[in-house]
């Protein structure tokens, strides 16, 4: 950031942040528009926020045209073998996250606040797709509604710690505390019992990004004290890449799905496409999840893999393994 800005900036900044509604926010940002010095030393920063002032513009037009009360809703429809929501503070690399797991090319930036709408991107692990959200950051003073819907409605949670930032405990605990505020509290196990009812217990995955920073080892020491009983933590880089084969791999496993690949009879397996089912998911259930009608018309199926021997013929309740190969079979 240009060191010369003149204080009034810094106080339209100061209102940006503190701005819970769109249509302030965009009042600050104009505000700091119109304050900041035009020169070369600031090109950047003028593109920048000409582009917020479009980008909220938009919002602002979107949420009239929804025309519901309340404010803004956005939903993400599920997709792939399950989703997980990026939750952090301001600047952790959530988006740089998205962008170095999915093809999706989110806005990354050096300021708090870039990230304004959900955005979604498929991660791929192996022959599987898992979906990210990236959500705009959460903090001790606000978090926008519909992010808190998104993130409660989500399989999984990343949290994602900023191994650059001083502050990061102070930064993950005020994320932690404002989710929790609003019944939402992210486990890294899911309580035995299932937990108080009213609460939303969201399993989650610690991703401690920015691991090529300085000063990040100490950090990540830190981080595994405090939250290593908690959560399981992976010390990832979105910018080097460091740790994030391992990311794709756990946030795979700890979905709690098992694939399956479908035959028709006398044709190999089709590798291509396996079908993501829970743990403990049946033949019934894999019958169902491709049609209604073909699981009403199921006599037995025929299975290839782990569960059973090869080709074994089975029943509606047989239990499914990941990598079972099924052959169905109808009336
Ligand atoms: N050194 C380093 N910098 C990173 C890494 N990941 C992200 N950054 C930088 O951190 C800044 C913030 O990154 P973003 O991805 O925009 O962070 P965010 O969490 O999406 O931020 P908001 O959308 O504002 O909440 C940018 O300047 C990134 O280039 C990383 O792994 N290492
Ligand atoms: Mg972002």
């Amino acid at each position: 950031m240009p060191a010369n800005l003149p204080p009034q900036y810094a106080k339209a900044e100061e209102q940006y942040r503190a701005a819970s509604t769109p249509a302030a926010r965009l009042e600050a940002v104009r505000e700091m528009y119109r304050l900041l010095p035009k020169h070369k030393g600031t090109e950047k920063l003028q593109s920048d926020l000409k582009q917020r002032i479009s980008r909220l513009r938009d919002e602002i037009e979107q949420a009239r045209h929804a025309g519901k009360k309340g404010g803004i809703s956005y939903r993400v429809p599920h997709e792939g073998a399950g989703q997980y929501a990026l939750v952090g503070p301001p600047n952790a690399g959530k988006s740089a996250l998205l962008g170095a797991l999915t093809r999706a090319r989110p806005e990354v930036a050096a300021y708090p606040f870039t990230t304004r709408l959900p955005q979604p991107g498929m991660m791929a692990w192996e022959d599987v797709a898992v979906q990210l959200v990236d959500l705009p950051a959460v903090t001790a003073e606000f978090v926008e509604p519909w992010a808190v819907n998104i993130i409660r409605s989500a399989d999984g949670a990343v949290l994602v710690a900023d191994l650059a930032d001083e502050d990061l405990l102070e930064t993950t605990e005020a994320v932690l505390a404002r989710l929790a505020r609003l019944h939402t509290e992210l486990v890294g196990q899911l309580p035995d019992d299932g937990g108080d009812e009213a609460v939303r217990h969201l399993p989650t995955v610690m991703a401690a990004n920015k691991l090529d920073a300085a000063g990040a080892s100490d950090r990540l020491a830190l981080v595994r004290e405090y939250y290593g009983d908690r959560y399981p933590i992976l010390a990832v880089s979105a910018v080097t890449g460091a740790g994030l084969d391992q990311l794709r791999e756990t946030l795979y496993r700890r979905l709690g799905v098992i694939r399956v690949y479908t035959k028709v009879p006398g044709r190999p397996a089709d590798r291509s496409h396996p079908y993501t089912l829970p743990e403990g998911a049946t033949v019934a259930d894999l019958a169902r999840s491709i049609h209604n009608d073909l699981e009403r018309g199921l006599k037995y199926a025929r299975v290839w893999g782990q569960s059973a021997f090869e080709g074994q013929s089975v029943g509606r309740d047989h239990r499914l393994h990941d990598g079972d190969v099924v052959e169905l079979h109808s009336h």
